[in-house]
C-alpha cells in the first residue's frame, strides 16, 4: 500500500516554460473552484497547510507542484468557473490547462473533482471531455460526501455511473470515489489508484525497456 511520506510544496506554475525540470510521474487535480482541491490534496497528505484552502472561491490561480516522498509529483491545476473572474483570465486559464494537457510528457492519472451534492458543470463536462481526447485515464471523485446522507450519496453514485456508463465502459475513465475531509471517506480507495498507475507512468515505462 503506498504510503505518503514527505509531502511538500515545490513551485508555483503560471507560464509552461517554468515547468519542472525533473520529469517525475504526475498526479493530477482538477476541479471548479471551491470543489475542495487543495482540501483533498491536505488530506492525502495528512498535512494541515500544505496547499492553501479558502472560503473564498479563486484562491488557486497557478499550477501548483507538490513533491511527494521525493518521487512524484501532486499537481493541483488552477480552479475554473469562478464567475467573478474577468473574461480575460478565463481564457488565459483554458490555454494554460491544455497547453499543459497536450505538452509531451503524459499525466499518469488525473482525478476529476466534482461536488457530491451538484451536477457537473458544463465545464466540469468540458474538462473530462479534455482528458478523454488528450487519452489521461482519470477518476470522478465525488467531494464533499458528509454533506450527503449515506443513501444520497449511494443514489448520487448511481447517477453519476448511468451517465458517465460509456466513459467508464470504453472510456479513459477508471471510476467514481466519494471522499470526504471529515470522515476520510475515499482516501485509501485514492491511494491505491495512484499505486496502480504509477505502472503507467513515463519513467516507468523507459525503465521497464
Ligand atoms: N464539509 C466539507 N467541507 C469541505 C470538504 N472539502 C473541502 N471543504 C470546504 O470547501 C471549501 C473550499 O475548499 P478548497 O479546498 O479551498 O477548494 P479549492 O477547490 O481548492 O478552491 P480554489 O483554490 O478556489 O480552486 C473550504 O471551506 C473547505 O473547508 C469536505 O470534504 N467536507
Ligand atoms: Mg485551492
Amino acid at each position: 500500500m503506498l504510503k505518503i511520506a514527505s509531502a511538500e510544496f515545490l513551485q508555483g506554475v503560471v507560464d509552461l516554460r517554468q515547468l519542472p525540470k525533473n520529469e517525475l510521474c504526475e498526479i493530477v487535480y482538477i476541479g471548479r473552484s471551491n470543489v475542495g482541491k487543495s482540501s483533498l490534496l491536505n488530506k492525502m497528505c495528512n498535512k494541515k497547510n500544505l496547499a492553501r484552502t479558502s472560503t473564498v472561491p479563486g484562491k488557486t490561480r497557478e499550477i501548483n507542484y507538490y513533491i511527494i516522498n521525493n518521487s512524484f509529483y501532486f499537481v493541483d491545476l488552477p480552479g475554473y468557473g469562478y464567475a467573478k473572474v474577468p473574461e480575460q483570465m478565463r481564457a488565459g486559464w483554458k490555454k494554460l490547462i491544455e497547453d499543459f494537457l497536450k505538452r509531451g510528457q503524459p499525466v499518469a492519472l488525473a482525478m476529476q473533482l466534482i461536488d457530491s451534492r451538484q451536477e457537473p458543470t458544463p465545464l466540469d463536462l468540458m474538462m473530462m471531455d479534455w482528458l478523454e481526447y488528450y487519452e489521461v485515464p482519470y477518476l470522478l471523485v465525488l467531494t464533499k460526501s458528509d454533506k450527503l446522507p449515506f443513501s444520497k450519496l449511494g443514489k448520487q453514485i448511481e447517477l453519476y455511473k448511468d451517465h458517465f456508463h460509456s466513459q467508464l465502459t470504453e472510456g479513459c475513465c477508471r471510476g467514481i470515489v466519494p471522499f470526504s475531509i471529515i470522515s476520510g471517506d475515499g482516501r485509501l480507495e485514492l491511494l491505491k489508484f495512484i499505486d496502480s498507475h504509477f505502472q503507467t507512468s513515463p519513467k516507468k515505462k523507459k525503465e521497464a525497456v
